[in-house]
């Protein structure tokens, strides 16, 4: 198993089941990743010491996943130098809209890449981490724009009636 290059971290286990979705295309296309719960405010520590050593660890995108009050990928791309991919998890008060507004408006000078909320948010997460990626791997990059010619070759353009 090679190392991995995206860490995929969320802020509790009750994540897992919408960002289960970062990983479709991660391991359609072969990317090596790793999946951990990271907390900003239940485990502070562990965030500082994850963000320490992600680069020397040879991860090269962070995908962040968190409901509510969301300070995770914003506090992760305050203590490191990757990229940093937000994904706003769904909450049961507002429905998300807390998660994605304290995502989305990073304050100048610590830049994150918000997603949309839920599901399909994570999944793009995911393809996003790959094209970041596929921008010094030629090989994935041709993987990747197969994904997306088999993605639009998918799309009836009768509908079904
Ligand atoms: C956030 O609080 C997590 O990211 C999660 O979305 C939300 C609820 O966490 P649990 O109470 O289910 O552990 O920190």
């Amino acid at each position: 198993m090679s190392s991995p290059k995206v860490s995929i971290i969320m802020g509790s286990q009750s994540d897992w089941n919408s960002m289960q979705h970062a990983t479709t295309v991660l391991d359609e296309l072969k990317v090596p990743y790793e999946t951990k719960i990271v907390s900003a405010h239940r485990t502070p520590k562990r965030l500082y010491e994850f963000c320490d050593d992600a680069a020397d660890r040879g991860i090269e995108v962070i995908i962040a996943g968190a409901g509510g009050s969301a300070h995770l990928a914003g506090m992760a791309a305050a203590m490191t130098w990757l990229p940093v991919i937000a994904v706003p998890m769904s909450s049961k008060q507002l429905k998300g809209m807390d998660s994605l507004l304290s995502m989305v408006q990073m304050p100048k000078g610590v830049a994150v890449a918000c997603q949309a909320i839920g599901d399909a948010g994570a999944f793009n997460a995911g393809l996003l981490a790959t094209q970041i990626l596929a921008l010094q791997d030629p090989e994935l990059r041709s993987a990747l724009q197969d994904w997306r010619a088999n993605q639009t070759a998918s799309v009836a353009e009768e509908v079904a009636r």
